[in-house]
């Protein structure tokens, strides 16, 4: 019965499911993890899921105690386990059980979690309706400080410009970069459609690459868009045809009013529509 948590190689109920106060994803932030879904019983994309988790690890010198077939299939059979046809997987490993101090060399054993459980999305009318936005005064970590390409435990930047929007009553927030370039959302990539090209800011410029960007560039090149990877200003996001985010809780969802500004008509467009129907048919087939 979901959810399913292991932790270190066992399996454990939500109620004895714990972590220790000592363990340095807690006092520190420090560690790494995955948002994976599984769509008609198939894990989508694992292999991408599984080589970013490597790579953010490589990246805070994190040394992951399991080989990536062993998580691979550690992802499966917690997933089979689960019985759950349409599920959420998150992926996490910590630096470990250490002492007070932040020395990472004290950590004997780094942690792995993996759970599998259901997710609440966004709900059906902000499909329909689109989401509104506003640009936040919080912006992304560094390049050099903490890398965005890194999906680590420490998130703060990303909830701190959410309370943001949430304290101003909008869906969603849109965070620059420590440049002012347009970066991502609290916890999506974004485009912008304008006559027919989507245009998306580049990924080594210092964003988390998506999973669900990658696919969605794919589908569009499919689909014979332009898509170009390029730096944004909020003056392209303003002036759109239609503007959508990505990722992997909540697949593409338009944002149809940003700092006051309708995006193209104010109504999610035909180019995201479109992609979010291909994007559906796409993780159902399971490719
Ligand atoms: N940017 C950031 C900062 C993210 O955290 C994405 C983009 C999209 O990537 P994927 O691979 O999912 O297409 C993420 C996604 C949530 C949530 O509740 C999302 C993420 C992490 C934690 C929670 O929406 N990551």
């Amino acid at each position: 019965m979901p959810p399913i948590i292991w932790i270190d190689g066992t399996y454990h109920d939500r109620n004895d499911a714990k972590v220790s106060v000592f363990d340095h994803g807690l006092l520190y932030g420090d560690g790494v993890f995955e948002g994976i879904r599984v769509y008609n019983r198939r894990v989508f994309r694992l292999g991408q899921h599984i080589d970013r988790l490597y790579a953010s690890a490589k990246g805070v010198w994190l040394e992951i105690p399991l080989a990536k077939p062993a998580m691979h299939r550690l992802v499966e059979e917690a997933v089979a386990k689960s019985g759950l046809d349409e599920a959420y997987i998150r992926l996490v490993v910590t630096r470990g059980v250490g002492d007070l101090g932040l020395d990472p060399r004290k950590c004997a054993k780094p942690s792995i979690i993996c759970i599998v459980d259901t997710i609440q999305l966004w709900s059906p009318d902000r499909y329909e309706k689109g989401l509104t936005a506003l640009t936040a005064a919080t912006p992304i970590s560094h390049r050099e400080s903490l890398s965005p390409r890194i999906k680590s435990l420490n998130y703060l930047s990303h909830i701190m410009a959410k309370v943001e929007g949430i304290a101003a009553g909008v869906d969603e927030v849109i965070m620059l970069d420590s440049q002012g370039y347009v970066a991502e959302a609290s916890g999506m990539n974004l485009f912008a459609v304008t006559n027919g090209t989507l245009r998306t800011p580049p990924a080594y410029a210092g964003i988390l690459r998506g999973v669900t960007r990658d696919a969605v560039i794919e589908l569009a090149r499919e689909a014979t868009y332009g898509v170009e990877e390029v730096p944004l200003n909020r003056y392209d996001l303003y002036t759109a045809d239609e503007m959508f985010l990505t990722g992997t809780a909540a697949e593409i969802v338009a944002v149809t009013r940003l700092d006051g500004r309708s995006i193209g008509t104010g109504k999610p467009g035909p180019t995201t529509q479109q992609l979010a129907k291909r994007f559906k048919a796409l993780a159902t087939r399971g490719d």
